[in-house]
């Protein structure tokens, strides 16, 4: 038997695959759907104190490379998912809560209103990139910790970080710096590579309403852009603090590829929206299949264990 099972933060999570925050995670129904499901985990869509319709549509087009959107932020609001958390803890699966903000000062409002509410796990997004005239707070080293320190006391159960991609060693260090600074106990990277554009060639338009068409890619082009990241943040704690491994997975070789840089779980966004929750047993097989031929009994024996020439 292959043992697809991982930990967390001290947080054993039966399986190693979930929903990336976003993908089919924002109503009750969605919620519970995903806690019947093959995942290993149920993640919320990241919430704001106020419930939102989000951007206007459309704001999400999926195509053969990946996805781009731009749905800013469509949340029922922290206290709905306060009330739904102990519900969705029955399903025998970890619950991660997803925490986000219009601004700072909001992030540590909702954790601690959400901390009492008792998931397994809280995830603050510091890289939402749809916010029409906000940065993304990930690439403010500054911002970041202030953040972080502000919502570090609020927070009792495992506290993560869900990252922005970096392009250069530099921002690697400098946010791991940060991180190192503020008890961070694991992070999740990538959120969507924020601010691409995507052409509908025969219309002659872009294909999303938002911000004149600009958006947060996703899907199988970013791949390297995320492997990138786990295996950086993953050399820079020498393994130490777990990672979830998000972005560009679609089959199970791109699982397998994400657990040799050192991600100890991974997340699907698009390909879970384009192919629905039976996308988790297919993953599972696949990667199982992998695993067998390469005779590992676990993640674990092969985490991190990519071979530099
Ligand atoms: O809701 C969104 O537009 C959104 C968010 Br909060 C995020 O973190 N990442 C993304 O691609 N979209």
């Amino acid at each position: 038997m292959i043992d697809l099972s991982t930990t967390i933060a001290g947080v054993r999570f039966p399986s190693c695959f979930m929903n990336a925050s976003g993908a089919l995670c924002v109503t009750q129904d969605e919620l519970e759907a995903l806690g019947k499901s093959g995942a290993g985990a149920i993640v919320t869509k990241s919430m704001t104190v106020e419930p939102r319709q989000g951007n206007p549509v459309p704001r999400y087009h999926g195509f053969p490379g990946g996805s781009i959107n731009s749905m800013g932020l469509p949340n029922l609001g922290y206290r709905a998912y306060a009330e739904m958390i102990p519900h969705l803890k029955r399903f025998g699966k970890p619950v991660i809560a997803s925490v986000a903000g219009l601004g700072e000062e909001d992030f540590p409002i909702i954790a601690e209103v959400i901390n009492a509410a008792q998931p397994d796990l809280i995830e603050v997004n510091l890289s939402c990139p749809n916010i029409p005239g906000k940065p993304q707070i990930g690439y403010d080293p500054e911002t970041s910790e202030r953040v972080l320190k502000n919502v570090r006391p609020k927070i009792s159960v495992p506290m993560g970080v869900k990252l922005p991609p970096y392009f250069d060693p530099a921002h690697h260090e400098i946010m791991g710096k940060v991180l190192g600074r503020c008890g961070v106990d694991f992070l999740n990277m990538i959120n969507s590579v924020g601010n691409g554009l995507v052409v509908d060639l025969e219309r002659e338009t872009v294909v999303i309403k938002p911000k004149g068409g600009f958006g947060g890619l996703g899907g199988r082009l970013i791949k390297p852009v995320a492997l990138a990241n786990v295996r950086a943040f993953y050399k820079l704690f020498a393994g130490k603090i777990p990672i979830i491994g998000t972005g560009g997975i679609v089959e199970g070789s791109d699982v397998f590829e994400h657990i040799l840089c050192g991600a100890s779980a991974i997340q699907v966004g698009t390909v879970l929206v384009e192919e629905g929750l039976e996308v988790f047993d297919r993953l599972e097989a696949e990667l199982t299949a992998i695993l067998m031929g390469k005779g590992y009994r676990s993640i674990q024996e092969c985490r991190g264990r990519l071979q530099e020439l």
